[in-house]
């Protein structure tokens, strides 16, 4: 057959023979616009806001994919059809369970949430999984990994698992991965899980956009915790000791114990709840009933306290803030007659001829007259 024939590109070794792995197979043929002369080139279909809008809620999956990458993308056109999509959804969003994952490298997030993810579908849940990982793009690319990792639970027909988007900056990706949260609630998912890796800065970032924060940890936590801030035990809702199995299954309820005196001191964050350490194998499944047990609880008190909706509400109050911060601070930053009146202070500092006060109050001047012109 002609169609299935294959060539070899140019970027192939000169020497590389018929069984070069990287053949192309010819595809189809190309299709040209039948209004537009000249070569034949492929026609993409160019959807509405209308068509993302209704795909998405209809839980078209390929719709969610491409309004998640207009979502993430930083071009400027894109951008602003992301929005809107987003916008028009918003009604949409909300009736999900958000939990965040976190915990150090190795710690078995990826699995407990394959094992965890799979016990949902079979209860009949809708479940998205989305990764924070700001380093992803330089470092190893756990992309990849989770995508084997999660091999079963990708496979599902309601399950969705979005990767981290790649590059960026904190920032960029915390948006994003929020509003590829909305996004999955307007689509029809009703769990939505987000690992992030529990070093840096991403698990704050997440802990803000979700409504029950989960900790993984492993046996023989010891004095130091395993490399996990102190600052993150604060804020976990439940502390997870997984890989209690086999040989390990002792130590993992010793290791337990620990935490539960460390929790034990520490003052609750949300009102109305004792945040406690509890084991789970995800490699064998036990204690994953358990754990979503504790999640169900923790969203039951919420809700009839009456503190889910007011908490999401100041979650995104705060990041409306951030962002908003964020933004001014760059804009200052960047702008011309505050470069110049920087150095300028910055001259006058060196020589002594400027105190500190006067220096801010210098800066704050120049930064006034540039806010009134814009
Ligand atoms: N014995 C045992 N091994 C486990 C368990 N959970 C995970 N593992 C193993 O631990 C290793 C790391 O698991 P991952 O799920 O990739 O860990 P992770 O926390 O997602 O790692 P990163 O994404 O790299 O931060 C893998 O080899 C898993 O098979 C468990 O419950 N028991
Ligand atoms: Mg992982």
């Amino acid at each position: 057959m002609e169609n299935y024939t294959t060539y070899k590109p140019e970027w192939a070794p000169s020497d590389a023979g018929k069984e070069f792995a990287c053949q192309v197979m010819s595809g189809i043929d190309e299709v040209g616009h039948p209004s537009e002369p000249g070569p034949a080139r492929f026609v993409r279909k160019q959807y509405t806001v209308d068509d993302y809008v209704e795909g998405v809620l209809r839980g078209d999956r390929m719709m969610l994919a491409k309004a998640i990458t207009l979502i993430e993308s930083n071009a400027p056109k894109h951008f602003a059809l992301g929005q809107e999509i987003l916008q028009r959804l918003l009604p949409h969003t909300g009736n999900s369970v958000r939990v965040g994952i976190t915990g150090v490298p190795g710690a078995g997030k990826s699995t407990f949430i394959e094992a965890l993810g799979n016990y949902l579908c079979n209860l009949g849940k809708k479940v998205a999984v989305l990764a924070v990982d700001p380093s992803s793009s330089v470092s190893k690319g756990s992309i990849l990994g989770d995508k084997t990792r999660m091999e079963t639970l990708s496979k599902r027909s309601d399950a969705f698992i979005r990767p981290s988007p790649s590059g960026g900056t904190l920032g960029g990706v915390n948006r994003k991965s929020r509003e590829t949260m909305l996004l999955c609630e307007a689509a029809g998912f009703d769990t939505i899980l987000v690992e992030t890796v529990g070093v840096g800065q991403s698990e704050t970032a997440v802990r803000s956009m979700v409504d029950f924060f989960l900790v993984v940890v492993l046996t023989g936590a010891g004095d130091d915790l395993q490399g996990i801030k102190k600052g993150v035990i604060e804020t976990a809702d439940a502390i997870l000791v997984n890989k209690a199995d086999g040989a390990n299954k002792q130590k993992a309820l010793v290791t337990r114990s620990e935490y539960e005196q460390v929790l034990h001191y520490l003052r609750p964050v949300v009102e109305g709840w004792a945040p406690k350490a509890y084991t789970c194998s995800a490699l064998n499944g036990e204690g994953i009933a358990e754990i979503w047990d504790v999640v169900m609880t923790f969203m039951d008190i919420m809700e009839k306290r009456g503190s889910l909706q007011s908490r999401r509400q100041q979650q995104t109050l705060d990041w409306v803030w951030q962002m908003t911060e964020e933004q001014l601070r760059s804009e200052i930053l960047n702008n011309p007659a505050v470069i110049a009146r920087t150095a300028e202070v910055r001259e006058e500092i060196v020589h002594n001829r400027l105190s500190a006060t006067q220096a801010a109050q210098a800066l704050l001047d120049t930064i006034r007259v540039e806010v009134r012109k814009s």
